[in-house]
C-alpha cells in the first residue's frame, strides 16, 4: 500500500468509527496523551492531528522497514541540490569537512560539539531503507550512521524534552521530530552509504534519516540539533518549514 493511501486509510477509517462528534472527542483524547503536532492549526487540523495521534498509538514499537541487500537501487536519485548550498559548506568540502560540527544544545544536560570522527566513535549502526520523495518517487540504500539515541544518550535529556529541532548549513532547511521518532533506533545521524562515505549530493557530510517519515524529513548537511519543550518560537510555529508550505510537520509512512 502506498503511503498517502495507507495515512488515508488510517484516518478515513478512524473517522468512520468516531463520526463528527467522536472526531472532536478523538482530538481531546490525543490532547491529554500529549499527541497534537506542531502544525495542528492549519488547514487539516484535525486530520493532522489524527494521522498523527493514530500512527504514534498503531506504531509507535513498530520494527523498522527494511530491505534485503539485492534490492539497493543501482542508481539512486539525489535531488541536485548541491548547486543551492552556502560558501561556508563549499570552504568546509574543501577541508573534506574536517571541520564540520555537529552542535547539540537546548534541553541537554551537556551541550555538545561533535567532529565526524566523534560521531563514528560513538556508535555505528547501518540499515537498509528507503527514501520516499512527497513527490512520489523513491530509492533503497544502505545508510550507515550513528543512532540519534546514542547521541542524545551522550548530551543527557531534560525531562521537560518534548521535541528535537535540527538545522542544515543550508539555509531554509530544518525540520523536527518528537522524542519517539528521535529515539527510534532507525533515526540516524548518518555519515556513510552504501558502504562508502556519505556523498555530498545524498546529503553529506552529515544527514538526518528518520527513515519512518517521507523524504523531506531527512534534511541534508546538518549541523545544529536543539532539544526543545516546544516548536512555538521556531520558524512560524508549525513545527517545521513543510507546514509553511502546505505539508504536514508528521510525515509517517
Ligand atoms: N538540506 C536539504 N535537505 C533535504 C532536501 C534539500 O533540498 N536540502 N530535500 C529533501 C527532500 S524534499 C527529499 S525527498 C530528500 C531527497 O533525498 P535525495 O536527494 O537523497 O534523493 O531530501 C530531503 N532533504
Ligand atoms: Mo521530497
Amino acid at each position: 500500500m502506498n503511503p498517502l493511501s495507507r495515512r488515508k486509510l488510517l484516518f478515513t477509517g478512524t473517522a468512520a468509527v468516531a463520526g463528527a462528534a467522536g472526531l472532536a472527542a478523538a482530538a481531546r483524547i490525543a490532547e491529554s496523551y500529549g499527541l497534537i503536532p506542531p502544525d495542528h492549526g492549519g488547514l487539516y487540523g484535525a486530520g493532522a492531528t489524527l494521522t498523527y495521534a493514530c500512527q504514534r498509538v498503531l506504531t509507535l514499537h513498530r520494527p523498522l522497514r527494511e530491505f534485503p541487500r539485492n534490492m539497493i537501487s543501482k542508481s539512486p536519485f539525489a535531488n541536485p541540490v548541491i548547486f543551492n548550498v552556502p560558501d561556508a559548506f563549499k570552504r568546509s568540502r574543501a577541508a573534506n569537512f574536517s571541520d564540520w560540527r555537529l552542535t547539540v544544545d537546548g534541553l541537554v544536560d551537556h551541550p555538545l560539539s561533535l567532529s565526524v570522527p566523534d560521531l563514528r566513535a560513538l556508535a555505528t549502526r547501518s540499515q537498509i531503507t528507503e527514501v520516499a520523495c512527497e513527490e512520489g518517487w523513491s530509492y533503497i540504500a544502505e545508510w550507515i550512521g550513528t543512532p540519534l539515541s546514542a547521541v542524545l544518550r551522550e548530551a543527557g535529556l531534560k525531562p521537560e524534552a518534548r521535541f528535537l529541532a535540527y538545522f542544515s548549513i543550508q539555509p531554509d532547511w530544518w525540520d523536527s521530530v518528537d522524542l519517539a521518532e528521535a529515539l527510534h533506533p532507525g533515526t540516524l545521524i548518518t555519515w556513510g552509504m552504501n558502504d562508502g562515505d556519505l556523498p555530498v549530493g545524498f546529503g553529506g557530510p552529515l544527514r538526518l534519516r528518520a527513515p519512518r517519515q517521507l523524504g523531506y524529513k531527512s534534511v541534508k548537511f546538518i549541523n545544529h540539533i536543539t532539544v526543545t519543550d516546544s516548536m512555538k518560537h521556531f520558524g512560524k510555529g508549525l513545527g517545521s518549514a513543510a507546514p509553511e508550505g502546505g505539508y504536514a510537520w508528521y510525515a509517517g509512512i
